[in-house]
């Protein structure tokens, strides 16, 4: 193929992999209803979790007095520290970057300059405006219920938002039972703290009654890299029991997400969790054993990435998704994305933003359809040279199931 042929497919695909509306999967925003939990604006950026643990690689002040000060000092220490002292390389704040640039906004204005232009938008309409900007046609939220903040508008009938769709997750029940056994109990469940009883079928009825309540897509847990299964724990009997019962019932995808390590630095708060390794084998007895319910998974370290996506290869029930957390750097999702394509074919979801603050589906997704783009146009080449052309509607369709198509695929198997 000539080097003008391959510039011409190229920018083909990178235009409709940038055009094509993402349904982004799993992020931690919330619908203007959920008030003050929809975080958005310049502060908010600054003083993500991402951005945080890199400060602290520079100042010398200690954590209880930086988490002492107002969200606006914190926010202007982290802009002076990562953009005025230092040069911003890393890709959390080439993001904040990105953002400012594709709103229209010169970061060598300074903080007040910028933060005036933020303060005029109203959240509803900053929502239609940063999801047109981003390319984004719906955000799955993550819905509580054991979150004390969300859970009043829950029970309060919130009803939707058509912009926003919701996963129930459920860390606390699964990593914490000896705390949300009572707490379940006072609810009006009936569970003992030693499984006896009806205490799987309350879990159950539990999960049924968040999950009509939240309209939920899927139910999701992370995991910590220590994660047995099968086990003589809480967590693989509450599995056993109640989770794939419930999956099995309702047909809602299991969630997991492998490989965080919580509070390695609890200083840091949210930013003070690390990543290990975890034993897949688990979720390969997950698959195996359960092939009537489905597992959404994305995986933290690097290093398990090649055996999931292997995995995937052996069974159907087993969607992958997005590239998480330290995975969502360029260098990484470039591989990472190359790998699961040559394995799997365009069967997986690329990406999810993650994000915790609205404005950042803007880099996100810039960055990450950048590279899904140079990724695909790499394979059309190969193709091409082999005399396998490849039409606008063809990519379209591949960019389309790469980008939420599939994951809304596997959601109605
Ligand atoms: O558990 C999760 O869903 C994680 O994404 C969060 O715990 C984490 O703080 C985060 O925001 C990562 O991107
Ligand atoms: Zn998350």
């Amino acid at each position: 193929m000539s080097t003008q042929t391959s510039a011409a497919l190229r920018e083909r695909v990178q235009r409709i992999v940038a055009g094509m509306p993402v349904y982004d999967i799993h992020t931690h925003l919330y619908a203007p209803a959920f008030q003050d939990l929809l975080l958005f604006g310049l502060d908010e950026q600054l003083i993500y979790h991402y951005l945080v643990a890199e400060a602290f690689r520079h100042f010398t002040i200690s954590y209880d007095e930086f988490w002492a000060l107002s969200k606006e000092r914190q926010a202007e220490m982290i802009w002076d520290v990562l953009f005025v002292q230092n040069t911003p390389l890393s890709e959390p704040t080439r993001g904040v970057l990105t953002t400012l640039h594709k709103l229209g906004l010169d970061a060598r204005d300074g903080l007040p300059a910028m933060r005036g232009w933020f303060a005029k938008w109203k959240p509803a309409d900053y929502v239609d405006h940063v999801m047109e900007l981003a390319g984004v046609h719906t955000i799955c939220m993550t819905n509580s219920p054991f979150d004390d903040l969300e859970r009043p508008v829950w029970e309060a009938g919130y009803t939707g938002d058509s912009r926003f769709s919701h996963a129930l997750r459920i860390d606390p029940l699964l990593m914490d039972w000896d705390n949300t056994a009572p707490l379940l109990s006072k609810r009006g469940y009936e569970v003992q703290s030693d499984f006896s009883g009806k205490t799987f079928a309350e879990v159950q009825r539990f999960l049924r009654d968040w999950a009509t309540k939240m309209n939920a897509l899927y139910v999701m847990v992370s995991l910590p890299p220590e994660f047995a299964y099968p086990a003589d724990t809480p967590i693989a009997k509450l599995i056993d029991g109640a989770i794939l019962p419930f999956c099995r019932e309702s047909g809602l995808p299991f969630a997991l997400m492998f490989g965080v390590r919580r509070a390695v630095n609890p200083g840091l708060k949210l930013a003070g969790d690390g990543v290990g390794l975890s034993d897949l084998t688990t979720l390969q007895r997950l698959c195996a054993e359960n092939p009537d319910v489905k597992f959404l998974v994305t995986v933290l370290q690097r290093e398990n990435q090649h055996e999931l996506a292997v995995q995937a290869r052996k069974f159907r029930n087993l969607h992958i998704f997005g590239l998480w957390w330290f995975m969502n750097v360029p260098g990484l999702i470039n591989e990472t994305t190359r790998m699961r394509l040559e394995l799997l074919g365009p069967t997986f979801t690329a990406q999810h933003s993650d994000a915790r603050v609205l404005d950042q589906i803007i880099y996100k997704w810039d960055h990450s359809r950048q590279i899904i783009g140079e990724v695909l146009a790499d394979k059309y080449c190969d193709l091409a040279a082999i005399g396998w052309t490849t039409d606008d509607a063809t990519i379209e369709r591949d960019a389309k199931q790469l980008l939420g198509g599939g994951f809304e695929a596997f959601l109605k198997r």
